[in-house]
């Protein structure tokens, strides 16, 4: 396998210790602790092989058509009115992070405010995305450390407080790293909100279907944006949802007012693009594009992804029981209560310190874990891992 250039893994992987445990990277791991190839991708990519009539010329600088008609279907919703108005305008990118970098680099050249506000706290890529596209980045409240849950308030106080205009970066669903996502109404009051002030939303969203093991229901956020016709960006990753990390294989796409406007954006989309890379890679657009257009493969798809939000669940519940059992120490609800791939554990510095130290586990410094990273068996050293931390470190 190759290692992905987080630096909690190359730690990992520079650990001798049998009993070694990574849970820093977001990356779906099996109940035996192995890397997932799904089903339904090997039967893709089985199908692209023995298509002879397939060629490796160039792709257009926005990438494979098909791809991005059917991106578009699966965020907005295949009856969406401004995909059928042909107001939304969508390139293939380099998977989430390439999608991020391209929409700031549209927006810096642009779109009249250049201030983005990102959550407090996020992805530890956002800010350096951002700022290296040449926007001027500041944070909104969005963690409650003292509840575990949302500071909704300080949230809305923030938002409310942005200039008009500025552009807002909103985790779609499963929030990384807290694993907490505002409920239907509080999505609808930060809508009202956002659209009373004119802030742009730019929605990331890497975990479609990962959430509830649903994709629609993990879209709802974005739908009711789009939904009332205004303008938003939305960046979607193939990578977890997937299974495709290192294919980097992802979509960027621009809802605007008109389908004038969306023609426009196309083409200056197409001159961020062209410097950057020329064009994207054809492999894993051509994966997906054959999985979301045929009913069969897109079922058997989802039946998998649900299977791998619902182990992820699964591993939550195990976790909360163990520390149950062992009696550790404070309120653990928060396991069971946070969604997606990731636990923010509360778990300080000094604590993530031991552990990697005494237990040879490895996580983000800030107490967040993979769920995917965990299976049955490693549950045990996990909970003993948390208890000798929350009772012997201050
Ligand atoms: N947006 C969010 C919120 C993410 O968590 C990630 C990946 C991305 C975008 C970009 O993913 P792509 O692979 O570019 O599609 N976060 C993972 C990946 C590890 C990393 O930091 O590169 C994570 O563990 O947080």
């Amino acid at each position: 396998m190759i290692a992905p250039t987080v630096p909690v893994t190359v730690a990992y992987n520079k650990d001798p210790s049998p009993i070694k445990l990574n849970l820093g990277v977001g990356a779906y791991r099996t109940e035996e602790g192995k890397p997932l190839v799904l089903n339904v991708v090997r039967r893709a990519e089985q199908m692209l092989v023995n298509d002879q009539s397939r060629v490796k010329e160039y792709l257009p600088i926005i990438g494979l058509a098909e791809f991005n008609k059917l991106s578009a279907k699966l965020i907005f919703g295949a009856d969406s009115p401004a995909i059928q108005e042909n107001r939304v305008t969508t390139v293939q990118c380099l998977s989430g992070t390439g999608s991020l970098r391209v929409g700031s680099e549209f927006l810096a050249r642009h779109y009249h405010e250049r201030t983005i506000y990102i959550p407090l706290p996020t992805w530890g890529n956002h800010p350096k995305i951002f700022s290296i596209a040449g926007l001027s980045v500041k944070t909104y409240r969005y963690y409650d450390p003292a509840s575990r849950g949302l500071d909704f308030r300080g949230l809305l106080e923030d938002l409310g407080a942005a200039p008009s205009g500025a552009i807002v970066l909103l985790h779609a669903c499963a929030h990384n790293p807290t694993g907490v996502d505002p409920t239907l109404e509080q999505w609808e009051q930060i809508r009202q909100l956002m659209r009373s002030k004119g802030l742009l939303p730019f929605f990331d969203s890497a975990y479609q279907g990962f959430a509830s093991g649903s994709l629609d229901v993990d879209a709802q956020a974005v739908r009711i944006f789009v939904a009332d016709g205004g303008e938003c960006l939305a960046a979607q990753s193939y990578a977890k949802n997937m299974g495709l990390y290192g294919e980097r294989v992802g979509a960027l796409s621009v809802v605007c007012k008109t389908a004038d406007v969306a023609s426009r954006v196309e083409s200056q989309l197409k001159l961020v693009i062209r410097p950057m890379y020329s064009n994207p890679p054809i492999h894993g657009a051509s994966i997906v594009a054959t999985i979301l257009k045929d009913r069969d493969l897109y079922n058997e798809w989802t039946v998998e992804l649900k299977a791998m939000a619902d182990r992820i669940k699964n591993m939550r519940q195990q976790l909360f029981d163990a520390l149950q059992a062992r009696g550790t120490p404070g309120d653990w609800s928060h396991i069971i209560k946070q969604i997606g791939m990731f636990t923010f554990t509360g778990l300080n510095t000094e604590h993530v310190a031991f552990m990697t130290k005494e237990y040879h586990i490895y996580m983000t410094s800030d107490g967040r874990i993979s769920m995917a990273g965990l299976s049955s068996q490693t549950v045990p050293h996990l909970a003993g891992a948390i208890h000798a931390a929350v009772t012997g470190v201050a």
